[in-house]
């Protein structure tokens, strides 16, 4: 048995249960119920065999470097690992069909990533070409559209391609140059970091590379920087044919802390006697706002892939914890007590419901975001207008990234807690998911540019229309919770929703003071984390909610089974686990953001 452990149960009650999405007007026609269990139950045996197989031997055995040939090559068992998930044509499912995609809601397309993350987080990371295809199609030239479909169809890689030594979460700092050419084409020169996927040796046929760099005489800043398509070979794109080698070269591939599979390279354009030509991307100046389309996805990854190392986390704990026979049970003496399985002792029973409400809070949240990338399935699941949906969408993006990633990580360290001594070896899968997952909170922007990005930009600047939506419908789905065993969660969550609106007049009133007075802003970017965190904490206990309320509604049925049961008890256990035991402190959230005051900015730098 390996590693791998899933909830497809979950993830369909999920999007048909709890979102309906099978009610969604689709181009083709309502969404098959049993069509999407098949599919997920068929991409859950792959990710089970093939893909889950080189997890651990390709950590172990990661990719090397030939600094002579600028080539990383992968160890085999990881590319077959790749092969399998690409020649099934799941890195297709959402891509555009006009790039030889298979078109279907975004929520379906994440809820399938979910498993080959789990599986395998690299290996989705190398499939990306499709929907690299899929971005660069809709901001492509007539002339582009071609290439989209040649990148979309071909055995190719894909990377983003922004980050520099001294332009990480400050993108707007890069140095990279673009010279144009009097065909129209660019020359760009410098030297990029911590680029995902940029060599795989023998893997692909080509990878194109989507780069940030500054035309000469732009303006400084992000506003300053342009989108070019560079290839690793030249090609004619009208018949995909590939020509020479480009002038882009990896020049070293970074020693890493955990995801050891996928490769972080450093990546040199026109560094070595060859030109690097690029093309802009959709001929507009515009490249931030561009790769901001690549961003938003990548983001929605990285949330993804923190639900889903976690779910295997919690999953691995839970079956250890049925079987590991150790201790005396409390309450019939302890030390002197016949010996249990550790799940009877109260101390793994919490660490175990408190894991399970986040994997299943944060599922249901991260599908909750995707349902209104799609406008069709946002109707159906909150009403919300086309244009409130992709707000709404906005506005959740940097809470299932920026807290999704925190919360794995805390709650990954519980789930290797439940294995005492032995989650420390490399004989259980704990501790590598510990070191893959802890990037999740640092690529993609560090979980304080997400929290910043929540509050400025996604509810500020958003003058608290999508927070504002979700607050009411929010607030409406409570008032309607009257049966008794619900209720007292309900009321626990309307107390949060109300903690939460303390808290929003307050950062408000600091914002509007520092109109004034400048500094007061530094009131609300100490507090700017703490407010992600209470969102998150609001947004899990909610969706737990919307699962009991269905779940108990199922209950009344006298045909359900005892497997049904446990599923449905266990979701009305989680909803008000979470309501009476993690809940209470965003009071106390609230209170010390009353507390918050200008010392520490003006604590000398020497007192630290
Ligand atoms: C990385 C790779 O970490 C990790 C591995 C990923 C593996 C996944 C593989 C996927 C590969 C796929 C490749 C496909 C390539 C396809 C290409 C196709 C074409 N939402 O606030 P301002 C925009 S990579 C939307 O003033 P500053 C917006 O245009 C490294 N847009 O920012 C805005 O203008 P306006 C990841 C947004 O102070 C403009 O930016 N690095 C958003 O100048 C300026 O905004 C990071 O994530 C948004 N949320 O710069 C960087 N925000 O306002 C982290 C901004 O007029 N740092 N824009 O609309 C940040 O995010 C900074 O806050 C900053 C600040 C750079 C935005």
């Amino acid at each position: 048995m390996n590693h791998y452990r899933s909830n497809v149960d979950d993830i369909a009650f999920n999007l048909f249960e709890v979102l309906g999405i099978d009610r969604a007007q689709q181009q083709d026609g309502p969404l098959d119920r049993s069509t999407v269990v098949a599919m997920l139950r068929e991409l859950d045996r792959l990710a089970a065999g093939p893909i889950a197989a080189s997890y651990t031997s390709s950590d172990r055995r990661p990719p090397a470097f030939d600094a002579n040939t600028h080539t990383v090559s992968l160890p085999e068992d990881l590319k077959a690992s790749v092969r399998t998930y690409l020649e099934a044509g799941w890195a297709h499912v959402g891509a555009d069909s006009q790039v030889g995609g298979t078109e279907v809601p975004q929520v379906l397309r994440w809820a399938l990533a979910e498993l080959v993350l789990a599986a395998n987080p690299a290996v989705y990371m190398y499939a990306t070409a499709p929907t690299s295809a899929s971005i660069f199609l809709r901001q492509a030239t007539a002339e582009q559209q071609g290439w989209a479909r040649v990148i979309g169809t071909s055995n190719w890689g894909s990377t983003m391609v922004l980050t520099e030594a001294d332009a990480g979460s400050d993108v707007g700092a890069a140095r990279t140059k673009a010279i144009p050419q009097l065909d129209g084409t660019w020359h760009i020169e410098g030297v990029k970091r911590f680029i995902t996927s940029a060599d795989s040796g023998d893997l692909f046929d080509n990878i194109v590379h989507f780069v940030l760099a500054r035309p000469q005489g732009a303006r400084a800043g992000t506003k300053g920087l342009s989108l070019f398509l560079v290839p690793k070979f030249h090609v004619d794109f009208t018949t995909g044919a590939l020509g020479e080698r480009n002038g882009v070269f990896v020049t070293n591939l970074e020693s890493k802390m955990g995801l050891k599979a996928s490769a972080t390279c450093e990546l040199a354009f026109g560094q070595h006697g060859i030109p690097a030509v690029g093309w802009l991307v959709g001929e507009t100046h515009d490249g931030v706002a561009q790769i901001f389309d690549v961003i938003e996805d990548a983001r929605m990854f990285v949330g993804t892939k923190a639900v889903a190392t976690l779910s295997a986390g919690y999953l691995n704990a839970l079956s250890y914890a049925k079987t590991r026979i150790q201790g005396g049970d409390l309450a019939h003496g302890g030390a002197t007590a016949p010996r249990v399985a550790i799940l009877r002792h109260p101390d793994v029973r919490r660490s175990l419901l408190t894991q399970k409400a986040y994997v299943e809070g944060l599922r249901a949240l991260y599908l909750f975001a995707a349902a209104h990338q799609d406008a069709p399935v946002a109707a159906v699941v909150t009403g919300a207008d086309p244009s409130m949906a992709a707000a709404i969408s906005d506005m959740l993006l940097p809470i299932v990234k920026g807290f999704g990633a925190e919360t794995a990580i805390a709650m990954l360290n519980e789930a290797l807690q439940v294995f005492g001594g032995s989650g420390y070896l490399q004989d259980y899968p704990l501790e590598q998911y510990i070191r893959d997952a802890r990037i999740d909170a640092l690529y993609e922007g560090t979980t304080a540019i997400q929290a910043q990005d929540l509050l400025f930009r996604k509810i500020v600047r958003n003058r608290g229309a999508a927070l504002g939506f979700l607050s009411a419908f929010m607030k409406a789905e409570l008032d309607q919770v009257n049966d008794p065993p619900l209720k007292p969660t309900a009321d626990r969550i309307a107390h949060a929703l109300r903690e939460i609106d303390v808290m929003n007049n307050l950062l408000l009133r600091r914002l509007t003071e520092a109109l004034e007075q400048p500094e007061q802003i530094y009131l609300v970017g100490l507090d700017a984390t703490g407010y992600l965190y209470a969102m998150g904490d609001l947004l899990v206990g909610w969706m737990l909610l919307r699962h009991a309320v269905v779940s108990s509604r199922a209950l009344v049925d006298p045909d359900v089974d005892s497997n049904e049961r446990a599923f449905f008890e266990g979701k009305i256990a989680a909803a008000a686990f979470f309501a009476d035991r993690v809940l209470p402190r965003l009071s106390a959230t609230r209170k010390t953001f009353e507390a918050t005051t200008l010392g520490i900015m003006h604590l000398p730098d020497e007192a630290f």
